[in-house]
C-alpha cells in the first residue's frame, strides 16, 4: 500500500557538478534520502506508468537507497523500474539503458571516484530521457523543492530481492532486476571491431585494467578477458567492494601510482588503464608513455574514424574550459566545431542530442562519445584498444605522432584538497574582482592577454551558465584556470589549472612539471594560494 508520509525538509541538498554527494551519514539522516528522491519526482512530469532506471556503483549504502528508491517510484506511479543484479550498474551502462529502454529517466548511486565505506561518500544523480545527468534548470528545481518538501509517498512492502535476475511486482510497479553488463557489452560490439582487438590480444598483446575494487570489475572481466580473449588476471581488483578495499578509485597518476610503476618497468604491459568508482572515467598508459586525459581526447577524436562505429568520421568535439586546447587543432584539422563548456557532463548532453558533436572529454579523465549522455571509462579503453590494434603501434610512437602534427599542450592539474571553504570563495572574490587589472600585465617573460569569469552560451538551449571559472590568458597561448570542485564533500577544493603549448618537436619531451614551471609560479602568485589557503603545494598533482 502506498502511504504518505509527513517530512521536515533539509536545507543542504543541491546537486553539485555531478549530483548530490554527501558522507554517508549525512545520507542516513532521518528521511534524508526520501525527500531528495522524492523531490526529484515532484520536479518532473509525464513519468506516469513509465520506466525508472536504478543502480549504482556497489559502494556502501547502495542497497539501503535501491529499495528506498524503488519504494518512492512505486507509490508516485512509475510503471516500471529496472535495477541492475546487486544494485550494480556503472555510470555509462546505466545512461546506456534509460536510451535503449526509452526510459523516461534513472537514478544514479554513485559518489563516482570519492572513497566510499560508512564514513565515506555516497551520492544521488538524477539523469533524464536521453541518458544524460539532468540539466541545471531541473537540478535547480529539485533543490528548491527539497527546501520546502513536506511528505513524500512511499509504498510500504518487504524489500525487494535484488540479487535475483527476473520480475516482480511492487505494488502497481514492475520491477525487473538484469544482468549488469549485457547491454551494455552489447552496445560496445556496434561500436568498435571485436575480431581486430581479438587478434591483437592473440598475437600476443597485453593489457591489465584495474577497476579499483569498483563498478568495472564485472564489465571489464566479461568484456576484457570473456569477449575479447585477454589473458585471464588482466583484470585487477575486478571485484566491487562497498569500500573499494579501503582505497580512492580515482584513477590518476596519485591513487592509481602502482598502475604507473608498472606501465613504467621492465615488464610493462602495453596498456595499462583503469576506472574509477562509477566507471565513467578512465586512465590511459602505455609502455613507458602515460597519456593526459587532455591528449587522449585529442588522439581519440583524430583516430575514431578507425573504429566502425565511427567510420564516417565525427561531427565536432566538445571539451569542458579547463580542458587543454589539444582537441581544438584536431577539430580545427578535421575542420569540424569544438564546443568550449562548464565543467561536468551535463553541459555536453545538448550538443550531443542536436546531433553538433559526436566526441566529448573533460581534463578529469573522462572521455564519451553520443554512444550514450555520460563519459564512459570503458568505452575510451575500447576506442584506444581499437585503434592501437588498427595503426599496429605503440601507445608512445601514437602519441609522439601526435605531437608531431599537431604541438604538444604540456597540461597539468593542480587541487588544494579540503581547503577553508571561506579562504577559497575569498581566493575567488579577489582574483574576480583583480581580473581586469591583469590585463596587459607581464609575469616573467609572459604577457596577459586577457583575463575573465567563464560564462557559457549553450547555442541548442539558449541557456546561459556564469562563474564558471577564472581564466588568466597569455599572449603565447598559455593559460591559467582557477575554479573551485563542485563535487567535494569536505571544505573546499581549489583547483588550478596550468597548460602551455608547444610547437617545436625538438621541446616536446620535457617533464611536464619543469615544462610549465615559470606557469605553476605565476599560479600562486596571481591568486595568493598562500595567503588565502595556508597551503605552499597542492594535495594532488594530476
Ligand atoms: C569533477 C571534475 C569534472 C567531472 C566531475 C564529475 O568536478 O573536475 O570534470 O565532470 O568531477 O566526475 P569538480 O566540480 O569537482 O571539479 V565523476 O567521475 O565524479 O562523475
Ligand atoms: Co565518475
Amino acid at each position: 500500500m502506498a502511504k504518505e508520509i509527513a517530512t521536515t525538509p533539509y536545507q543542504d541538498q543541491r546537486p553539485g557538478t555531478s549530483g548530490l554527494r554527501k558522507k554517508v551519514p549525512v545520507f542516513q539522516q532521518r528521511h534524508y534520502v526520501e525527500n531528495f528522491v522524492q523531490s526529484i519526482f515532484d520536479s518532473v512530469e509525464g513519468f506516469e506508468g513509465q520506466t525508472l532506471v536504478v543502480g549504482g556503483d556497489g559502494r556502501y549504502y547502495n542497497r539501503e537507497a535501491i529499495q528506498k528508491i524503488l519504494k518512492i517510484a512505486a507509490a508516485n506511479g512509475f510503471g516500471r523500474a529496472v535495477v541492475g543484479r546487486g544494485g550494480i550498474l556503472s555510470t555509462p551502462a546505466v545512461s546506456a539503458l534509460i536510451r535503449s529502454l526509452e526510459a523516461f529517466g534513472g537514478i544514479v548511486l554513485s559518489a563516482s571516484h570519492n572513497p566510499g565505506g560508512p564514513e565515506g561518500d555516497f551520492g544521488i544523480k538524477y539523469n533524464v530521457a536521453n541518458g544524460g545527468p539532468a540539466p541545471e534548470k531541473v537540478t535547480e528545481a529539485i533543490y528548491a523543492r527539497t527546501k520546502e518538501i513536506t511528505s513524500f509517498k512511499i509504498e510500504e512492502a518487504p524489500d525487494v530481492d535484488i540479487d535475483r535476475i527476473g520480475a516482480t511486482q511492487l505494488g502497481a510497479m514492475r520491477v525487473e532486476i538484469v544482468d549488469s553488463v549485457e547491454n551494455y557489452a552489447a552496445l560496445m560490439q556496434t561500436l568498435f571491431d571485436f575480431d581486430r582487438i581479438r587478434d591483437a590480444f592473440r598475437s600476443g598483446f597485453t593489457i591489465k585494467f584495474d577497476a579499483m575494487s569498483a563498478v568495472t570489475g564485472p564489465y571489464a572481466h566479461a568484456i576484457l578477458e570473456g569477449m575479447l580473449g585477454a589473458a585471464p588476471g588482466s583484470v585487477l581488483n575486478g571485484e566491487p567492494l562497498p569500500d573499494f578495499g579501503g582505497h580512492h578509485p580515482d584513477p590518476n597518476l596519485v591513487y592509481a601510482k602502482h598502475l604507473y610503476d608498472l606501465a613504467m618497468s621492465d615488464n610493462a604491459p602495453d596498456l595499462c588503464a583503469a576506472s574509477d568508482g562509477d566507471g565513467d572515467r578512465n586512465l590511459i598508459i602505455g609502455r613507458a608513455r602515460f597519456v593526459t586525459p587532455s591528449d587522449s581526447l585529442a588522439i581519440l577524436a583524430a583516430n575514431a574514424h578507425l573504429a566502425p562505429g565511427y567510420k564516417n568520421g565525427i561531427a565536432g568535439i566538445a571539451r569542458s574550459m579547463p580542458t587543454s586546447g589539444a582537441a581544438d587543432r584536431v577539430a580545427a584539422k578535421l575542420g569540424i566545431h569544438m564546443y568550449e563548456t562548464p565543467t561536468g557532463w551535463k553541459f555536453f548532453g545538448n550538443l550531443l542530442d542536436a546531433g553538433l558533436v559526436t566526441i566529448c572529454g573533460e581534463e578529469s579523465a573522462g572521455t564519451g562519445s553520443n554512444h550514450v549522455r555520460e563519459k564512459d571509462g570503458l568505452w575510451a579503453v575500447l576506442l584506444w584498444l581499437d585503434v592501437l590494434a588498427a595503426r599496429k603501434q605503440s601507445v608512445d610512437a601514437i602519441v609522439r605522432e601526435h605531437w608531431a602534427t599537431y604541438g604538444r599542450n604540456y597540461y597539468s592539474r593542480h587541487d588544494y584538497e579540503e581547503v577553508d571553504s571561506d579562504g577559497a570563495n575569498a581566493l575567488i572574490k579577489t582574483l574576480r574582482d583583480r581580473l581586469p587589472s591583469l590585463k596587459g600585465k607581464a609575469f616573467g617573460a609572459l604577457e596577459v592577454k586577457d583575463a575573465d569569469d567563464f560564462a557559457y552560451h549553450d547555442p541548442v538551449d539558449g541557456s546561459d551558465s556564469k562563474n564558471q571559472g577564472l581564466r588568466v590568458m597569455f599572449a603565447d597561448g598559455a593559460r591559467i584556470v582557477y575554479r573551485l570542485s563542485g563535487t567535494g564533500t569536505a571544505g573546499a577544493t581549489l583547483r588550478v589549472y596550468i597548460e602551455r603549448y608547444e610547437a617545436d618537436p625538438a621541446k616536446q619531451f620535457v617533464e611536464t612539471q619543469q615544462a610549465l614551471s615559470d606557469l605553476i609560479a605565476f599560479s600562486h602568485e596571481i591568486a595568493e594560494i598562500e595567503r588565502f589557503t595556508q597551503r605552499r603545494t597542492p594535495s594532488v598533482i594530476t
